[in-house]
């Protein structure tokens, strides 16, 4: 049975990306919600009623495990997709708060994220939970995903939106940096260089695809070793869109992308 991954759009394919590479023998169905994109700037009740839309639609589709593969879902709605699915559901802030509490040495921790992520003040409650001496420092940066998803990435304007939303952190003296969104990871290079040397920069894809790994070991659901897996996706959106937007974030071939509705 495949592994089902959701996401707003596309920036879940960033966890994919690494799911694919730490798990080439599972096969994994993507589902963008596409038509509803994006998640970040929306109330946290309307991203929970999404959220359980596109992993109930996932699991009627018979998936042996949910990846919440969006910060501003699972900020929102894990505990309550956890509660009413009836296959695991990982998201992606555990991983990486569990990570960040493990790399800072100062016990100060800044979190670069969206509205949503910084609103539900889960990065606290988790990191607070892994230790609760260490200090977090937030940021919303509602302007990074535009930015990402927009004609010029890596151009000229993101370094500038990351230095002016990398300068209260610095302030503050933090010494590890909790990347709270599926987007950031492709801005990898402005963010470190930005940042310096001396801080630590903590990602929820490779985070997460390492958890997935270990839940699947201890669930005794792993495919064969042996056999390559496949990976197919579908959107509530719009095919193309979904196509171009996603071959910058999962940089692997796409193939066909199926469209579907995901209301009962
Ligand atoms: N996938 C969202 C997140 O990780 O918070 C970012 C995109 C969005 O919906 N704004």
């Amino acid at each position: 049975r495949p592994i089902g991954v959701f996401d707003s759009g596309a920036g879940g394919l960033t966890v994919l990306h690494e799911c694919l590479v730490t798990l080439p023998h599972e096969d994994f169905t993507y589902l963008g919600d596409g038509a509803r994109l994006p998640y970040g700037p929306r109330p946290l009740a309307e991203i929970r009623r999404f959220a359980l839309e596109i992993a109930g639609y996932l699991e009627r589709q018979g998936v042996k495990l949910v990846v919440a593969a969006c910060n501003s879902a699972t900020a929102a709605a894990l505990p309550d997709l956890q509660r009413t699915l009836s296959v695991p559901v990982l998201g992606v802030i555990q991983p990486e708060a569990r990570a960040a509490a493990r790399a800072t040495r100062n016990r100060r921790v800044g979190l670069m994220a969206t509205e949503a992520t910084v609103a539900s003040g889960r990065y606290e409650a988790m990191i607070g939970a892994a230790d609760a001496g260490v200090e977090v420092v937030p940021v919303a940066c509602p302007g990074l995903v535009p930015l990402i998803e927009g004609d010029d990435p890596f151009g000229e304007a993101t370094v500038a939106a990351v230095r002016e939303v990398a300068a209260p952190l610095k302030a503050a003296g933090v010494d590890t940096v909790v990347l709270g969104c599926t987007h950031y990871p492709l801005i990898r290079p402005i963010l470190q260089r930005v940042f310096g040397r001396d801080v630590t920069l903590v990602f929820s894809a490779d985070e997460t695809a390492r958890e997935v790994a270990e839940t699947l070991a201890r669930k005794g659901i792993e495919n064969d070793p042996g056999r390559e897996g496949s990976y197919r996706f579908l959107t509530t959106g719009d095919p193309d869109a979904f196509r171009s937007m996603g071959s910058r974030f999962l940089q692997l071939p796409i193939g066909t992308v199926e469209q579907v509705a995901v209301a009962d």
